[in-house]
């Protein structure tokens, strides 16, 4: 029998990797390997319970939020409360930063900005949705955490992010910096085990995931691209496969692992782009990169953007190295 290592064993054995991880970051990956398999499994009987029923709220975003949001919100709020390496996270589902005030009065280092459950609203036709968490070591010194200083910076100082994505199984895939490793969820031993090390986006893709149905509101360079995606050439294996599921996580994880390119632009109903860049973008920036491939925003890479405020939009393009590089020619302001 294949010998399981499981995500605890090898972020332990990689510690000494993570120059900045004394135990605390080990110990924050913990816990949100614990929320983990809670909203895993409340999602898996989603639809035997209201869970995944509209509650009818709305989040800051306008967006109806259905129980498992808020369910999923609460899990990860909860998981990172109860350990003291956490002083305040943001969160798609806040309208403002939460500070956990418990930790102020010790030394908490990190902060985390999350996407509870994204792509919920594909869960009542069971489609794959994700988690998503980025996390950064904390700039002000002590006491409650500042928005501007702790909260908003840019991608490039992550020091690890990951998501969550649930599917027909549930995969945790991450980095801190020292490569992307995927692990997959045993229930029956109530473990993620590492069945995916040290991923790597292939160089070249034949898929690209776009909503056409926002065709008309494309940026004419977006159109163009789309139109080059659809041309035949045996040269450059077109015309490329169309594949959009809607779950952000589920369309960059199935690129991650086969090569491709999502994109998300700037669209009439969407004039800065859709995806949020503090808990979506940079996160998966973040795990491109790592894994080989590019994430961009228009002119710009995802990571080096200074953020102005925690549910900022930005336009999203991140895939394989050589579809990005050729994507530029055409969104290039
Ligand atoms: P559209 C889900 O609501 C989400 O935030 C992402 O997971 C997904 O990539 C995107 O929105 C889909 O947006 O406009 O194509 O339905």
């Amino acid at each position: 029998m294949k010998k399981i290592k499981t995500l605890g064993e090898f972020i332990i054995d990689n510690q000494q990797e993570i120059s900045y991880a004394t135990g605390e970051l080990t110990s924050l990956l913990s816990s949100i390997k614990l929320a983990a398999k809670i909203v895993h499994r409340e999602i898996n009987k989603a639809g035997l319970l209201d869970l995944s029923s509209i509650n009818h709220n709305q989040n800051i975003h306008g967006e109806i939020q259905n129980n498992l949001d808020i369910f999923a919100n609460e899990t990860f709020k909860d998981t990172l409360k109860a350990r003291n390496q956490v002083c305040g996270i943001v969160s798609e589902e806040e309208d403002n930063v939460v500070t956990f005030d418990k930790q102020l009065n010790v030394e908490s280092k990190y902060v985390v900005l999350m996407d509870p459950l994204d792509g919920s609203s594909n869960i009542d036709v069971n489609v794959s949705v994700g988690s998503i968490f980025s996390i950064f070591k904390r700039k002000t010194p002590v006491g409650r955490p500042v928005e501007i200083e702790d909260f908003l910076q840019p991608g490039t100082k992550q020091v690890a992010a990951g998501y969550i994505i649930y599917g027909s199984s549930t995969m945790l895939v991450y980095t801190t910096g020292n490569g992307v490793h995927g692990f997959t969820y045993d229930p029956s031993l109530g473990v993620f085990a590492l069945s995916h090390e040290n991923i790597k986006i292939p160089t070249k893709g034949k898929i690209y995931s776009i909503n056409e149905g926002n065709y008309t509101k494309f940026p004419q360079g977006i159109k163009s691209y789309i139109k080059y995606c659809q041309e035949i050439d045996k040269q450059t294996s077109r015309p490329f496969t169309s594949r959009y599921i809607g779950s952000l996580v589920a369309d960059f994880h199935r690129n991650l692992l086969k090569g491709g390119i999502f994109l998300y632009p700037s669209t009439a109903t969407y004039p800065n782009g859709k995806l949020r860049l503090l808990y979506e973008c940079n996160p998966i920036a973040f795990i491109a990169e790592q894994a080989g491939g590019l994430a961009i925003s228009n002119n710009k890479n995802i990571l080096e953007i200074a953020p102005e405020e925690i549910h900022q939009r930005v336009p999203f393009f991140v895939g394989s190295k050589d579809m990005i590089s050729h994507l530029k020619k055409y969104i290039f302001d």
